[in-house]
């Protein structure tokens, strides 16, 4: 069976005080929270009798589990054996890890609190999943709190973590963090060898008047504090960007890869997939020069990537527009995974499996927000992957977290094949980044955008035309500049 993933980027620490909870119901806000996108949740009751905490814990696991969210409770092993939860998390002055993990056995998480070096390492040694790091702040919430680490504090245990040969560990930080610090905190943590996998909050959550607003607010910082590292690696990696993809966009395809710091290669024939495959990158099918020729080496390329488990990003481009495209939509789909499939709205509908006839391949909106953050969700966790719904508003899912990026500008609609060129720059992250493929696309998407926005304000740009010469530039800028560790350009909305 083994362990099951864990994402700790929003990780909800409960209390169920009537200082934070008020009269609130407990059960009520986990549930928001989770619709706003936290990942770990963390059940810590200091005060209820072993009934109230079974039963609550059970009623609490029956909203996490069906979304894949894994439910630790605080302190109480013999609670997480009864309710057969994901696991536990101790702190200092709780059980030893190891008779928890001799009671719990070796497929249960077990998280440990660290608030030195010297704790954070022993944890570590001793084997722990994940460590929760703090505190970060000073926080009414808990008033015990023995050292605040500041963001370099949490630097010099990072450091020293990674120095000694735990740098896969997972770690979040923990105490006094809250939507408006999330940010900063994950920055100014960071070290070049290691850096924080997420935020852990209990009143930012907790005692906020919409939970889930809050969840969402802090999932939009935490990617966002991770995206320059995403960038960073396709720099550093410069992995293959292999395109099956239309002739209007096989040159501007080819150069906006080259910018971002990507490898592209423009081959279609299917006899080459087996051996590109395995060069460590990522494929992208892009069906806007349909033909019967080219759907044998679509299905033979996604073949080929899946057989290896690199990533497949689908672009179906004017999936709607004719009953031949429909069905090639459907026979790739049952044929093969697609980690990322990104559209427009009339696309990722037809995806989904609604009758509706395009006009050519250009996009219209009728959906509203909340309508298209359903239809990107349901569909991500039908396909088990990632949808990217472009629009003014990008609105991205992996079916447990979905978010929007606003950044971008007009004049991407007036050149043609700027949306093919978003679906390469997506198989650059989701390649140099496959352990979080929508942090991925969401880094994809923002990159795009702020690039968009930077070159449409330059004053040699009138137009759509001047406009694409200095949207490669700025896409080469934020590259250049973001390996260099500059983040200032980092603006993606909320
Ligand atoms: N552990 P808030 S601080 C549960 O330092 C807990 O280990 C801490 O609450 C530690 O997000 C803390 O409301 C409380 O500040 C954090
Ligand atoms: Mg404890």
């Amino acid at each position: 069976m083994g362990k099951p993933p864990v994402n700790y980027g929003v990780y909800l620490v409960t209390d169920s005080t009537p200082a934070i909870l008020g009269t609130g119901d407990l059960c009520a806000i986990v549930a928001a929270a989770v619709r706003g996108g936290v990942t770990c949740v963390q059940y810590r009751d200091k005060h209820s009798g072993h009934d109230v905490v079974v039963d609550t814990a059970r009623r609490l696991h029956a909203i996490t589990r069906p979304l894949g969210v894994p439910l630790l409770i605080n302190d109480r092993v013999d609670v997480a054996l009864e309710v057969g939860c994901e696991g536990v998390h101790i702190g200092q002055d709780d059980m030893e890890y190891q008779q928890a993990r001799n009671l719990l056995g070796p497929d249960k998480i077990i998280g440990v609190s660290a608030g030195s070096i010297q704790e954070a390492l022993k944890a570590c040694e001793a084997g722990a999943d994940y460590l929760g790091i703090g505190a970060v702040f000073a926080t009414p919430t808990k008033k015990d709190t023995k050292t605040i680490l500041g963001p370099s504090g949490l630097r010099s245990i990072l450091s020293a973590l990674a120095s000694s040969g735990h740098a896969a560990v997972p770690t979040v930080c923990i105490g006094g963090v809250n939507g408006s610090n999330a940010r900063a905190v994950l920055v100014d943590s960071s070290t070049p060898t290691k850096t924080l996998d997420g935020v852990a909050v209990v009143s930012a959550i907790v005692a906020a008047p919409d939970p889930a607003a809050a969840a969402r607010h802090l999932l939009a910082e935490v990617l966002a504090a991770k995206v320059p590292g995403v960038i960073r690696a396709v720099a550093h990696l410069s992995p293959l960007s292999h395109n099956i993809t239309n002739m209007v966009v096989q040159n501007f395809a080819a150069n906006i890869a080259l910018a971002v710091g990507a490898s592209p290669i423009m081959a279609n024939e299917a006899a080459e997939a087996e051996d590109l495959a395995k060069l460590g990158g990522a494929l992208v099918i892009n069906m806007g020069s349909l033909s019967k020729g080219q759907i044998n080496n679509y299905l033979a390329a996604v073949k080929a990537y899946n057989a290896v488990g690199r990533p497949v990003v689908f672009d179906p481009v004017g999936a709607g527009a004719s009953a031949l495209r429909r069905q090639t939509v459907k026979d790739l789909l049952s044929s093969g995974h697609f980690d990322v499939i990104k559209g427009n709205e009339g696309e990722i509908q037809t995806v989904y499996g609604a009758t509706i006839t395009q006009k050519g391949v250009d996009s219209t909106s009728s959906l509203t927000l909340p309508q298209k953050a359903a239809l990107v969700s349901t569909l991500a966790r039908r396909e088990n992957n990632v949808v990217v719904l472009t629009g003014v508003t990008d609105v991205l899912s992996d079916g447990t977290r979905t978010l929007r990026i606003d950044n971008g500008h007009e004049y991407l609609g007036m050149v043609t094949g700027t949306g093919c060129t978003l679906g390469t720059v997506i198989s650059a992250m989701v390649a140099a980044c496959p352990g979080d493929k929508l942090l991925a696309a969401a880094a994809g998407a923002a990159m795009f955008g702020v690039a968009a926005e930077m070159a449409a304000g330059r004053a040699e740009v009138r137009g759509p035309g001047t406009f694409v010469p200095a949207f490669i530039d700025e896409l080469y800028a934020i590259r250049k500049a973001t390996a260099e560790g500059d983040m200032r350009w980092m603006v993606m909305a909320k």
